[in-house]
């Protein structure tokens, strides 16, 4: 009788950052950060100076050369795809542009309780196929111990960006309609969530390995509004692609949120630089890993500066399975790179 030798497929690492997902033990810290490949760096600046940002997000082997090569300058454990919230918003009938130096104008918003009707469901996801290419190409082009995150906004951000036409401070005519119009709100929600869900099923279909769900405006509300005009609609658009990969679930501004967070689903929550981050992953519970949160004016400062605060969050996770190192927000306009680099190496034990 013939012994077949069972081979065992070449055990290539688990990447870190899946491991922390996991609430795996590591050896050191993964680092991320999100907006790694934005405005603040040159290299970033002079692709803009020759193509439009949606026409940027829309060519995918830009877009994938975009973030691979911000991965490769900031030596970063992984690479968030290149792309925006809003562009799934344009195959659901809403007409969006970037306007020069302005960010996002939709002009079309959703005003009065039937204008929900016309934000059509997303059913086919080819609509924005370009971003599955963009996993795609981002993917092919790195080494496999990194990571690919897909992405995308929960639906409380683009049901903002929907009502408003654009950004907004406070957020008044989108929490109007939801007092207002109750079920025309909860009518709009679902065809979101509906819509994300599909796109964060395609983006794990394409590569990503992980997916973010960015929901960066929500912590305008309290707690008894999200739980009752957000939370159902954030597990919907969580729900499937958790069947499937880690999920992050990303909010700012009010650090109340976080036990909410975690109910509407995510196997890591992010934590925005408002609270301390023990404080924050005890009211998310230690059974769950968490993202952050170093505050993103602090790489403003001086290189010590940055040094010691980059310390003193990893001195508050305390060394525990299921810290992935993230800012509390997004990296500004403006950052100087340098300081951007002495964090990853802080993190990284240099
Ligand atoms: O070049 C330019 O002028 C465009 C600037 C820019 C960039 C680089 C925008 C416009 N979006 C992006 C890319 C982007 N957006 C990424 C890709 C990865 C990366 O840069 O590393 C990601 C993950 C996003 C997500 C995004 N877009 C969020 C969630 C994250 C966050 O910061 O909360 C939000 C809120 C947006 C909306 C958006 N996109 C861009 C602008 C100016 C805005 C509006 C922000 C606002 O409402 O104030």
């Amino acid at each position: 009788m013939t012994v077949v030798p069972v081979l065992q497929p070449s055990a290539a690492p688990v990447p870190l950052l899946l491991r922390a997902c996991r609430l795996e033990p590591v050896e050191r810290t993964p680092v991320w950060l999100m907006r790694q490949a934005g405005r603040y760096l040159p290299e970033y600046r002079a692709i803009r100076e020759k193509v439009g940002f949606l026409e940027l997000c829309k060519t995918p082997r830009l877009s994938a050369e975009v973030m691979i090569a911000t991965v490769e300058r900031l030596g970063v454990d992984a690479a968030i795809i290149f792309s925006d919230l809003l562009p799934l918003l344009e195959p659901m009938g809403l007409d969006l542009e970037f306007a020069h130096g302005e960010g996002p104008v939709i002009h079309n918003p959703v005003r009065a309780a039937e204008d929900v009707g016309r934000v059509r469901e997303l059913d086919d996801v080819d609509r924005v196929g370009f971003v599955m290419d963009t996993v795609r190409a981002t993917r092919a082009g790195l080494d496999a111990s990194i990571p690919v995150i897909g992405f995308a906004g929960a639906p409380f951000t683009l049901a903002g960006y929907c009502i408003e036409g654009g950004t907004s401070k406070a957020w008044l005519l989108t929490k109007s309609f939801m007092y207002r119009h109750e079920s025309a709100w909860h009518d709009l929600m679902a065809r979101l969530a509906r819509a994300v869900s599909r796109y964060l099923v395609a983006q794990i279909d394409a590569g990503a390995q992980v997916v973010q769900l960015f929901d960066s405006w929500v912590g305008c509300l309290g707690p008894d509004d999200y739980r009752r005009y957000v939370l159902p609609h954030s597990r919907v658009a969580l729900a499937e692609a958790a069947k499937r990969v880690p999920t992050i679930h990303f909010a700012t501004g009010n650090p109340a949120l976080l036990p909410l967070l975690r109910e509407a689903g995510g196997s890591v929550i992010g934590i925005d630089w408002r609270i301390d981050l023990d404080e924050g992953w005890r009211m998310v519970g230690h059974d769950r890993a968490v993202q952050g949160n170093l505050e993103p004016v602090v790489l403003f400062a001086d290189r010590e500066t940055v040094r010691r605060r980059t310390s003193e969050v990893l001195a508050r996770a305390a060394g525990r399975p299921g810290h992935i190192f993230n800012l509390g927000h997004g990296i500004l306009p403006g950052t100087p790179v340098e300081n951007v680099l002495e964090l990853v190496a802080t993190v990284k034990g240099g």
